[in-house]
């Protein structure tokens, strides 16, 4: 028996690689299936070789057992995962805020750390660059300015994913694979255009996989997507996964204050002070959408 882990998965094969980093395609043994354990990217599996890979084919093998797991996103879906690099560009399309907070909370729920990253730096000047620092202001998490046009910013980026498992994500359009490709020269992933009629992405990148860097880690390109919904969220939890607010909810008056229209609330307080009055917007708009789910 070996130990592997998944960095694919298409049509019932489960491509892996063990501890050497050797290759082989699996299946999974039926119990596995009966078990409904869908093994997902990123899983550690103990797995028995059938066969030993040659120089032009992977090895071949069975999947017998899957390995606790650290965190799971959903989606994308993939398992073990060390952080989260959202990719927002700046401008073509612009960056939508709210959905990079809604991001945010979802690596929380995870307890996966975040990181942003504001790509197409390029297409904007240094005037609307400092608007932007300034609507960031104060904002709970790092971000990088990158371009992968000009390069600016790559080294940075490409420190912050060194021997981690990171998961790139954010709308279709803003440049996930493009910033990979330049990362880590021959990827030769997929990129795509602007659409000039809506201004959105095509969604070139359609499928999650683990990308080996050189400088030890994996990435993994994934999709982009427009919409996102809170799964399993509810609303007196949506607090915990805004961590600017963490020190504060203690001095509420309310025990159970929901930071909305509460008398005494210290959250509320703190709005154009240490919380960015963008961020306590997304607060109330999400806590309307989780109170809209758990009416219906
Ligand atoms: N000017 C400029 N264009 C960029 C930059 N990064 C990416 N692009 C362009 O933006 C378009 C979309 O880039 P992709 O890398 O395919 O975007 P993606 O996020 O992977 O999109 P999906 O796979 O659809 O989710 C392409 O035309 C890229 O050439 C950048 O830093 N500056
Ligand atoms: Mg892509
Ligand atoms: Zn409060």
């Amino acid at each position: 028996m070996r130990q592997g882990k998944i960095f694919k998965a298409a049509g019932g094969f489960f491509s892996l690689r063990d501890e050497e980093g050797v290759e082989f395609t699996c299946r999974a043994r039926g119990i596995l299936k009966r078990n409904r354990h869908t093994l997902m990217v990123g899983d550690e599996v103990i797995f028995q070789p059938v066969a030993e890979p040659n120089y032009d084919s992977a090895g071949e093998g069975v999947i017998e057992k899957v390995l606790p797991r650290r965190n799971s996103l959903r989606r994308p879906a993939v398992v073990n995962v060390d952080q989260l690099a959202v990719v927002f560009s700046m401008k073509n399309p612009p960056c939508d805020w709210q959905l990079a907070s809604r991001l945010a909370v979802l690596a929380e729920q995870e307890g996966i750390p975040v990181f942003f990253c504001f790509n197409k730096a390029d297409l904007i000047t240094a005037d609307e660059l400092e608007e932007i620092d300034t609507l960031l202001m104060p904002f709970p998490y790092t971000y990088i300015h990158t371009s992968a046009l000009t390069g600016e910013g790559i080294a940075m980026l490409k420190n912050n994913l060194a021997c981690r498992c990171s998961v790139f994500a954010g709308p279709s359009g803003a440049g996930k694979s493009s910033l990979l490709n330049v990362v880590q020269p021959g990827l030769t992933l997929k990129t795509g255009t602007i659409s000039e009629k809506v201004g959105r992405g095509k969604h070139t990148t359609r499928s999650a996989e683990l990308l080996p860097l050189d400088k030890g880690g994996t990435v993994v390109d994934t999709p982009g997507f427009t919409r996102l919904n809170f799964v399993d969220l509810e609303a007196g939890e949506l607090a915990h996964y805004f961590p600017e607010f963490a020190d504060l909810r203690s001095r509420c008056i309310f025990r159970d204050c929901r930071h909305l229209d509460e008398p005494g609330c210290a959250v509320r307080e703190s709005v154009g002070k240490s919380i960015n009055p963008l961020r306590y917007e997304h607060y109330r708009f999400f806590m309307e959408e989780l109170n809209r789910q758990e009416v219906y």
